[in-house]
């Protein structure tokens, strides 16, 4: 059964709903770490290595990714390295212009994930990293 792991916050849970949309995905495992916490606790290890295929959005846990044995695909916009595992894909979203304003976001729990795309040293380190 498909394995979804995402962020806890607002775009992490939008994420996975819009996932689940795009690929018509009928049975799944939806699941999230504690809040604050940027890692795979033993719930999840268990159910990783159980999965036939993995998500992982808006959550970023590279180290984490790097150690997976299941073809994953890792969906995230904030700044990390590239990822070596061969079976990971790893996709980063960068908005084109401004896609929501910022005003907008503050409510919603994404400002600082917005501001920090926003960031010059993020945009060259990924761009130097080819994601
Ligand atoms: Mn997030």
């Amino acid at each position: 059964m498909p394995l979804i792991i995402h962020h806890w916050d607002t775009d992490g849970i939008t994420s996975a709903a819009l996932l689940i949309r795009a690929l018509n995905l009928e049975e799944f495992t939806n699941m999230t770490a504690p809040i604050g916490e940027f890692r795979f606790d033993e719930r999840i290890r268990a159910a990783v290595k159980n999965a036939e295929r993995l998500y992982v959005l808006d959550f970023n846990v590279p180290h984490e990714v790097e150690k997976v044995k299941v073809p994953t695909l890792f969906v995230d916009h904030h700044t990390q390295p590239k990822i070596n595992n061969p079976l990971v894909e790893q996709v980063k979203p960068l908005p084109q212009g401004r896609v929501l304003p910022l005003e907008l976001a503050r409510p919603l729990g994404a400002l600082r994930d917005m501001e920090r795309l926003e960031r010059p040293w993020s945009r060259r380190r990924h761009r130097r990293e080819g994601i």
